[in-house]
């Protein structure tokens, strides 16, 4: 319960995870007071909560799944591994946290319950789970595109007897596999990740999966000295080829279409890029991967027969044969995963042809029969990008919920504001990059962009800035646009809000990668085009 007079400050950040992080070390340096809240034990944000076996990046490998805006921090901070693990990846948010002296600012263990906008004193006040009641100009959502974990409404589910986790909020303790019959349900990257690692250590594994999937090899292994001697010496032009690249990682993108070139040389260069994996196979594949059907199938085709190539049993086979457009689903890097189907105490079921009915106390009852077991693992994903800005449903101007506002659409301008919302800001809402982009160095843009119009309202007296309507508008149908040039809105992905039932449909990326960064510019450079400004009021 709130109570006692409200603490003031000049920025509310909610989230203590990577994106809310930086927002408080770069409002700090502004000269802003900022009060960070979350709800966890721990800074780390999505890192914290997804401790699943295997949980690792699978994006941009080491170095370059960091912050970019230190140098000191890059040349002092050592990783061990290309894809590091998410125990690697909490120590180096932690040290992020200690070296910039951010904890200070922070409160853990504080949920925000509320968070609702004063029109005349232009301030968001917001309740929390400790009982205090905080002021500021600025609300600042870090709340995560992948942290709402979706638990799916499964017949039964809620009385499974057996053990049962979801991998986006795994439990603390060690949790053991050994001698138990274990079943996953999901094979997006966290099952794809998970499902190795719990095979090596279980008597038995059922694999529930309902999309199969493509999944690329991640070739981890450590750094070499000599790479991350590299990677410092050359830093800035690292830094400046990550800022020009797509998803935000320092890979050159291959400008040619497959048919340019010979059935030869495709074949050449795709197996080149299967030998060195990463998601270097996607962006360095043809440029036309994810807009031409005819290179996307001859791509899907080549990736399909290495699964064919590793995987023994023929029916094994074609249960796992994936069939969309390669890259529209959220694109997965494993450890093995295929070769996990080859043991022999692993089972596949595929839900397609063989759906849960119901979960009883001790199995998963599917058409087929009953599949006994003494573990669940929901590996089911999130309600993705948009889903934990909705559970925290600040409410507006005329006491608006952001749950009406989004009821049909996830209406916003350059993903970081919204009409309705005066002072609020996003990190890595719908409509921006997000999580398609390098989501460390996302943040740092997207934040650095909230700080210039933060700065721009201070030095002119302004109180309140607002998107209009018109802007949304125009913004929507420019995120559709760059959408509707590639496949990615065919698929049923969680970018599109498909695995959520009842949720509205629309492809919620801005696809541009860099081309969203020079548009936050240009908006900026126009006079904040798009907004409205209030004077401050002075009560
Ligand atoms: P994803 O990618 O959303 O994967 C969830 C998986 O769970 C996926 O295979 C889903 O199948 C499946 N799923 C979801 N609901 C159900 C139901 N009701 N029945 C059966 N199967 C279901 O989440 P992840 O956590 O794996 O990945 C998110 C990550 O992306 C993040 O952690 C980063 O690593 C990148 P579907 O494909 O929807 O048919």
């Amino acid at each position: 319960m709130a109570r006692g007079a409200a603490e003031s400050y000049d920025a509310v950040v909610i989230g203590a995870g990577v994106s809310g992080l930086y927002a408080l070390h770069h409002l700090r340096e502004m000269g802003l007071s900022v009060r960070v809240y979350d709800g966890a034990e721990g800074v780390g944000g999505t890192w914290r909560h997804n401790r699943y076996p295997g949980a690792r990046v699978d994006g941009p490998g080491s170095p370059f799944y960091c912050y970019t805006f230190s140098d000191e921090l890059m040349q002092e901070w050592d990783w061990a591994e290309t894809q590091p693990t998410q125990a690697d990846v909490l120590r180096y948010v932690d040290h992020f946290a200690d070296r910039f002296d951010l904890r200070r600012d922070i409160r853990l263990e504080t949920w925000v319950q509320s968070a609702h906008y004063d029109e005349a004193a232009q301030r968001w006040t917001v309740e929390t789970s400790t009982g205090t009641r905080a002021s500021a100009r600025f609300l600042i959502c870090a709340v995560g595109a992948l942290s709402a974990a979706h638990r799916p409404d499964m017949l039964g589910i809620d009385d499974f007897g057996g053990e049962c986790y979801h991998t986006g909020d795994w439990p603390r303790q060690p949790v053991s596999f050994a001698g138990k019959r274990v079943g996953v349900i999901g094979t997006g990257s966290s099952g794809v990740q998970s499902i190795p690692v719990i095979a090596r250590e279980a008597a038995h594994l059922t694999v529930f999966q309902r999309t199969p999937q493509y999944s690329i090899p991640s070739r981890n292994r450590l750094v070499t000295p000599a790479e991350q001697l590299h990677a410092r010496e050359n830093w800035d032009d690292i830094r400046a080829l990550m800022r020009r690249n797509y998803g935000g990682a320092p890979f050159l993108i291959n400008q040619r279409t497959a048919c340019e070139d010979t059935p030869e040389e495709r074949r050449a260069l795709l197996e080149k890029l299967w030998e060195e994996g990463t998601l270097n196979f996607l962006t360095g594949n043809y440029a036309d991967l994810l807009t031409s059907e005819e290179t996307n199938h001859m791509v899907a085709e080549f990736v399909r027969g290495k699964i064919r190539e590793v995987v023994r049993d023929p029916d094994t086979i074609e249960k796992l044969m994936p069939d969309y457009y390669l890259g529209t689903k959220r694109p997965i890097l494993d450890l093995g995963y295929f070769e996990t189907f080859n043991r022999d105490n692993v089972a596949l079921v595929d839900l397609r042809r063989d759906p849960i009915e119901r979960i009883t106390p001790s199995s998963v009852h599917t058409a087929s029969g009953e599949h006994p077991l003494d573990m669940l693992v929901l590996a089911t994903g999130f309600d993705a990008i948009s889903g934990a800005f909705l559970r925290l449903n600040p409410k507006g101007r005329d006491g608006v919920s952001l749950r009406e506002k989004w009821r049909d659409r996830f209406h916003n301008y350059l993903g970081v504001t919204i009409a309705g919302f005066p002072n609020l800001f996003m990190i890595h809402g719908p409509g921006t990059p997000g999580v398609l982009y390098n989501m460390p160095l996302g943040a740092e843009r997207e934040v650095e962009w909230i700080g210039g119009c933060v700065r721009h309202l201070s030095e002119r007296g302004l109180g309140a800035v607002e998107a209009t309507p018109e802007a949304e508008a125009a913004w929507a149908r420019e995120v559709d646009d760059f959408a509707n040039r590639t496949l990615f809105p065919q698929a049923d992905s969680w970018y599109t809000g498909a695995n959520i039932p009842g949720k509205p449909r629309h492809f919620s990326v801005h696809v541009g990668g860099p081309l969203y960064f020079e548009r936050l510019t240009e908006v900026a450079s126009a006079g904040y085009e798009g907004f409205v400004f209030e004077e401050e009021q002075r009560l």
